[in-house]
């Protein structure tokens, strides 16, 4: 059988917004994850962020993976194969949180992650009697087949080794994706140690990506992983939350295992904004001996933050960029609070009636989408833009990176964020070139030199009992 999978751009390549080394990171993973169940199919993975998709084959069966801001870009392939006579199948976080609007797009709708429900799919399929819906409810990652990697166009990334080997959180941010995906079934589950650890050894290269909402979220399993990488030689990042890297000695483990960066959701520096999204496991923690430990590990921050919140006025932005650079965030994601449908978020703002659209692919992080309460829908946007280029500006890069004890250390934040976001132009040549493959030797060593500080990281009592 003649299978396609299609994940579709997230933004169409000619939007100002389209940033090619962002959308050249990481290769689509939630398909090739669904191609290990097609070993003896004629299967095609086309991810349309780095290359041409071909509309003119003839497959017999198109699978498509719908994010919020592709929702109108999958519609409209999806209509285009069902007029041909291919058999088009939807899944992803979008159709999960509006399952009756991709139906209509679709002639079988996958609710919830694949791993359960597409293998059943398949069976059916092959037997002439697929259903219109599959909705996962009995989840797990244990004695599941490995990614295909075999269809990942490993030239065509910057990161080709991202991995997963967990799925969802144990918290639930209002705001989050994670409930309305995970509904009716386990939210937070883990591969088992021993296959996570062959995965990774089936990885060439040195440097990893875990994708994993919340690492360091099972403890017991993040100290397997850990242990079992020791000694490996990788380099990783991955994301976890700032209550995490206070308790216990799990942050250490993964640094001897190779952690050099990772993705903290701060969100907010004001109380009121974490009560409202529910991030409970920000509220009280103590930002700044999570910073200093994780600093003192050697290990780079990616600082996430949204701006839009209720508790957020015009002062936000400024406040929010200054903090981050006088602790030495090397890297900040920014978002506009976005309430995607599905999430307590979203009901809350529809039923206060302040959403000002449907226009899914619009809901990009990037532009309002619901009358903020403290401020204008101009001063928030305005203030999202202003954020970026001021914590990217290189006053602030070269201030954060003084911000760090060591001059290795500022060293390094200089060469991570001065490369991340002030060498587009070399990005675009190597991606145009093909040649991204030659940056990841810069991209490791500049994630390999580390100087760590133990005694500093060693937590306070009220840091463990926190
Ligand atoms: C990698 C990633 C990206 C990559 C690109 C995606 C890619 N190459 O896959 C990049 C960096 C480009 C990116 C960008 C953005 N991202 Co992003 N990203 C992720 C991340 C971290 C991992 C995705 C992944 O690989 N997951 C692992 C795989 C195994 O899971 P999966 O893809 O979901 O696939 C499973 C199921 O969904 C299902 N499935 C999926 N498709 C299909 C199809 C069929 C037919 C079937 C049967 C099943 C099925 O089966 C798979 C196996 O279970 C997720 C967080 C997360 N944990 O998922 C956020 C996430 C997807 N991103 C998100 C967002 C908001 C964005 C941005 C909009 C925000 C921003 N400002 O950065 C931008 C996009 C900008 C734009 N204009 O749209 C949100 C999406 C919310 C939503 N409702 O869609 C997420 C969930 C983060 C979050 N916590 O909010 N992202
Ligand atoms: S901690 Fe992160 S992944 Fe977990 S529910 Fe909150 S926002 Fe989602």
């Amino acid at each position: 059988m003649r299978i396609k999978l299609i994940l579709p751009s997230l933004t169409e390549a000619d939007s100002p917004h389209f940033r090619p080394i962002k959308y050249s990171l990481f290769p689509p993973l939630g398909l090739a994850t669904l191609a290990a169940w097609c070993p003896d199919d004629d299967v095609t993975l086309v991810d349309q962020h780095v290359e041409t998709l071909d509309l003119d084959d003839e497959p017999d069966l198109v699978a498509i993976q719908v994010y919020i801001t592709n929702a109108p870009r999958a519609y409209a392939i999806a209509d285009h194969y069902r007029k041909k006579g291919a058999y088009v199948v939807l899944g992803g976080l979008h159709v999960t949180s509006l399952p009756d609007e991709a139906a209509q797009h679709a002639d079988t709708i996958f609710l919830g992650p694949g791993e359960e429900t597409w293998p059943a799919f398949l069976e059916d399929f092959r037997a002439g009697s697929p259903r219109a819906r599959y909705a996962s409810a009995n989840r797990t990652l244990v004695g599941i087949p490995p990614v295909r990697r075999d269809l990942i166009k490993r030239e065509l990334y910057l990161v080709p080794n991202s991995i997963v080997v967990s799925r969802g959180c144990p918290h639930h941010c209002t705001f989050c994706y994670k409930d309305a995906f995970f509904e009716g079934g386990k939210g937070f589950y883990t591969q088992a140690v021993d296959e996570a650890l062959a995965e990774i050894e089936r990885l060439p290269g040195r440097h990893l990506y875990f994708l994993d909402d919340h690492l360091l979220g099972n403890r017991r399993f993040a100290e397997g992983l850990f242990d079992g990488m020791k000694g490996m030689g990788r380099l990783f990042q991955g994301a976890a939350t700032v209550e995490s890297i206070l308790r216990g000695d799990l942050v250490e483990r993964a640094v001897d295992a190779g952690l050099r960066s990772i993705f903290i959701g701060f969100e907010s520096l004001d109380e009121r904004s974490l009560i409202q999204s529910a991030k409970h496991h920000n509220l009280g923690r103590d930002y700044d001996a999570a910073i200093r430990r994780l600093d003192a590990l050697g290990v780079m921050i990616n600082g996430s933050f949204v701006f839009g919140l209720d508790g957020d006025g015009p002062d936000v932005f400024d406040r929010t960029v200054d903090w981050a650079v006088s602790r030495g965030i090397t890297t900040a994601t920014f978002h506009i609070a976005t309430p995607y449908p599905g999430t307590r978020f979203f009901q809350e703002i529809e039923a206060q009636g302040r959403l000002l659209h449907r226009d899914w692919e619009r809901y990009d992080t990037r532009q309002a989408v619901f009358r903020p309460r403290g401020m204008r829908i101009d001063e928030l946007e305005a203030g999202y833009w202003r954020a970026y280029e001021r914590f990217y500006s290189w006053r602030n890069i070269v201030r954060g990176s003084a911000a760090h004890e060591t001059p290795g250390r500022s060293l390094k934040h200089l060469a991570y964020a001065g490369g991340w976001k002030k060498l587009e132009p070399m990005w675009d040549r190597l991606i145009r070139a093909r040649q991204l493959v030659r940056a990841r030797p810069m991209l490791e060593q500049v994630l390999a030199t580390v100087d760590v500080v133990r005694e500093a990281a060693v937590p306070t009592a009220a840091e463990e009992a926190a």
